[in-house]
């Protein structure tokens, strides 16, 4: 066995018994300070937007566990290097360790709302791994053993120093060597195996305070959605789409949590989950969609939210003039910004506690979000609501906005096609033709679809409950033979016709008709 290969394996093994370890500590004390999922979120807070914008479109939601497969993907790399000059120079192993410790403890410590603590596992682990990597060097490369083989490519040692004589040849003792390795991977294994047990009880435990939860009935309930609303009108909690940053959970212990209003507030506040539950609640149907969605895309859903109303209890506290901007914050440290006056304008913006009629999933927001109709999730519904700011645009950029994201975000009137499916291929004659559209606070008048580069013809729009609802519409083609490009698009209630001109999703929004392709035989 070979010197540099030894070296190497050494120390990816010993990286992963050291991150492993750091995981198992941070996993009984405090989740979000483990170092991969601090890395990952300081990756995630510095990739450039366009490169986010691709991960997302090219990704969906595979891109947290490909972000976090690349990163072990660096560390595997870099460990293996820092394995290979150690064996030449032991000091190697000591740098490694302090670059790897500093790595993870400089992301734990940048993230929004770190904690000093956070530090400590990455700079455990790196102890860890280090002293690990040290002392598997010294049993495999001891040629003390009679098994003992002389690697004879290796360079000289530090034991081959000049002036020691005649350089020697590193030996590789190979059965000490799979001692060691098989110790460290077993210690590797346990602690990860530790790490995944103590995540999975503390994420038992959450579960459980949550279907703990006792929502009372709203005091103003959603009105019943009217005769003929189509099925898949309100989106299951387990189909709603989920944009986030939050590569590990925020896990958020309900007796604990409290809400703190403060800022440019005449009477700041800080309210608990059972301050809020005393409230009269609301419940309203409201379709939520992301900013990132493209022409077509599947991030949007209609929910039944079960809430506090804002706006009054912004006007109990008393919004002082000049504030301009309510900047919501989580409690993993992201912000979102909205605009005062959308809240106060008589829309149902709420701080939601239910979702179809259970507490908020976990990876909702779980144990209360915002919602604002009629703005994008980045400007409106920030989710594991921890502190709501009074402030202004002039003093504060959020989050997204500090990203180069518009700063009010107001949603864009959109359609889609869900049936049939693109490049479907179906039989001539009357084929149904069907999707959504929605235009939230303005509603959607008209939807009309175009085959080819026909004449554009109305749908027929199914009833909805508010403007704040997605609208389903479906439209009876008479289907001949040949391909076809189907396109439509929808008209909101002020009676503007959503934008024809292609935008990408950066940085307001998409725009453009979503237009599939179907062959008809
Ligand atoms: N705390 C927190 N809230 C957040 C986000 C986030 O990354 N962190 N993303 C926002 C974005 S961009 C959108 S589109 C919505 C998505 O909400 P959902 O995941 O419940 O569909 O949440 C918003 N609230
Ligand atoms: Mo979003």
């Amino acid at each position: 066995m070979r010197r540099l290969g030894v070296g190497a394996a050494a120390g990816v093994l010993s990286a992963a018994f050291g991150t492993a370890a750091a995981e198992l500590l941070a996993a009984a004390v405090r989740p979000e300070a483990g170092p991969l999922v601090a890395v990952g979120g300081a990756v995630i807070d510095a990739t450039p937007t366009p490169v986010k914008e691709f991960a997302v479109r090219q990704l969906g939601t595979y891109d947290k566990p490909v972000l976090l497969g690349s990163i072990v993907l660096v560390l595997v790399v870099f460990t293996a290097v820092v394995g290979m000059l150690a064996t030449g120079r032991r000091v190697a192993a000591v740098a490694g360790a302090v670059i790897f410790g500093a790595a993870g403890a400089t992301a734990a410590l940048s993230r929004p709302a770190a904690a000093p603590f956070d530090a400590v596992p990455s700079l455990f682990g790196a102890a860890v791994a280090g002293t690990v990597l040290l002392l598997v060097l010294r049993r495999a490369l001891a040629p003390s053993n009679p098994d003992a083989q002389a690697d004879p490519d290796a360079q000289a040692g530090p034991e081959a120093r000049p002036g020691r004589g005649a350089p020697t040849r590193v030996l590789v003792d190979r059965r000490a060597f799979l001692q060691a390795a098989s110790l460290v991977a077993a210690g590797a294994a346990a602690a990860g195996g530790g790490a995944a047990v103590t995540g999975r009880a503390r994420g038992g435990a959450l579960a459980a305070s949550r279907e703990a939860v006792r929502l009372p009935a709203a005091t103003d309930p959603a009105a019943p959605l009217p005769a003929g609303t189509g099925p898949g009108f309100v989106t299951a909690n387990a189909d709603f789409y989920r944009v986030d940053t939050a590569l590990a959970l925020p896990r958020i212990d309900v007796d604990s949590w409290s809400l703190r209003v403060h800022g440019m507030v005449e009477q700041p506040v800080e309210l608990s989950f059972a301050d809020l539950l005393e409230r009269p609640l609301i419940e309203r149907h409201i379709t939520l969609n992301c900013v990132s969605n493209e022409v077509g895309g599947p991030y949007v859903g209609t929910a039944r939210w079960l809430g506090v109303p804002l706006a009054p209890l912004l006007r109990e506290l008393g919004v002082r003039p000049g504030a301009d901007q309510l900047v919501a914050r989580s409690t993993e440290g992201m912000t979102i910004g909205t605009p005062v006056s959308t809240v106060l304008d008589g829309r149902d913006t709420m701080l939601c506690v239910g979702m179809n009629g259970e507490p908020l999933p976990i990876v909702h927001g779980f144990p209360v979000r915002m919602l604002t109709p009629g703005l994008y999730g980045y400007a409106g519904a920030c989710k594991w609501l921890a502190e709501l700011e009074l402030t202004t645009f002039a003093d504060f950029d959020a989050y997204w906005v500090r990203r180069g994201w518009g700063a009010r975000g107001p949603v864009k009137t959109a359609s889609r096609i869900d049936r049939p499916r693109p490049f479907a291929r179906l039989t001539a004659g009357r084929t149904t033709v069907a999707g959504v559209a929605w235009a939230q606070g303005r509603g959607i008048a008209k939807v009309e679809i175009r085959v080819d580069d026909g004449d554009w013809a109305a749908a027929e729009l199914l009833p909805v409950p508010s403007v704040d609802t997605w609208v389903q519409w479906r439209y009876e083609w008479p289907a001949g033979a040949g391909p076809h490009v189907l396109t439509v698009r929808a008209t909101d209630g002020t009676g503007a016709v959503q934008v024809e001109q292609r935008a990408t999703p950066f940085p307001d929004g998409a725009t453009g008709q979503h237009g599939i392709t179907v062959t008809v035989a």
